[in-house]
């Protein structure tokens, strides 16, 4: 079967998935779910049933279904090496693999839009106060990653220098949300300029929110 994609265009999780998957070459359909206020399509019992945890992106081809955007990564990464998105030598590949983490564990969980809202709502902050959580968060990340990156600029283009890999499929979409809630970039110029050469490549340009047959 063509692979399903469970996707949102804004979902920066799914737009790393998209990501990897258009850089590898795979074919797949996208099945939007709505996370806008009002539709919440992904805490409907229709969804809930394919993925319990009620987040996109959620992953199904027949032979796994699975969420979590790094899982996913990883599966398609073990499924489909030739186009890889891992080094294939230490010590880079665990220094790739720990750089996703950097976003996907210590900035994206902490300004999801579950989080963000709670800290709002439950928590009783303002609408300064949620936005300098969020600015922290990003920052404290991005400050690490610029470092990391830097040190690989002699080497090319990318995150880890002359191959795209994970990293630059987690950098991109966290970055568009820096954007998105127009942080400051000035201190991460090498971050900035990583995903500038990542999205001259037409994977990234397809995988982008605004190319989504979902966007709004
Ligand atoms: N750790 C999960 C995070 C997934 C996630 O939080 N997805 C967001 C969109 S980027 C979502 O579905 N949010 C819905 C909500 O917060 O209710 C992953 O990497 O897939």
């Amino acid at each position: 079967m063509t692979p399903k994609l469970y996707t949102y265009w804004r979902s920066s999780a799914a737009y790393r998935v998209r990501i990897a998957l258009n850089f590898k070459g795979l074919d797949y359909e996208t099945i939007a779910v709505s996370l806008a206020p009002g539709e919440n399509e992904h805490r409907k019992d229709e969804y809930r049933a394919i993925n319990p945890q009620m987040l996109v992106p959620f992953f199904d081809d027949g032979n796994v279904a699975i969420g979590q955007s790094m899982a996913i990564l990883e599966y398609l990464e073990e499924t489909y090496p030739d186009i890889p998105l891992l080094p294939a030598t230490e010590p880079l590949r665990s220094k790739v693999r720990a750089f996703c983490n950097i976003v996907s564990c210590d900035i994206h969980p902490l300004n999801n839009l579950r989080v963000t809202s709670y800290v709002r709502d439950v928590l009783g902050a303002s609408k300064d106060e949620q936005r300098g959580w969020y600015a922290h968060w990003i920052a404290e990340g991005f400050q690490a990653a610029e470092q990391i990156s830097v040190s690989f600029a002699h080497a090319g283009p990318y995150t880890f220098g002359k191959d795209v890999t994970l990293a630059d499929a987690l950098l991109v979409p966290q970055l568009y949300n820096a954007r998105r809630f127009n942080l400051p970039l000035d201190e991460y110029p090498r971050l900035v300029a990583v995903v500038d050469a990542c999205n001259e490549l037409q994977a990234f340009r397809d995988a982008a929110p605004e190319s989504q047959p979902d966007c709004t």
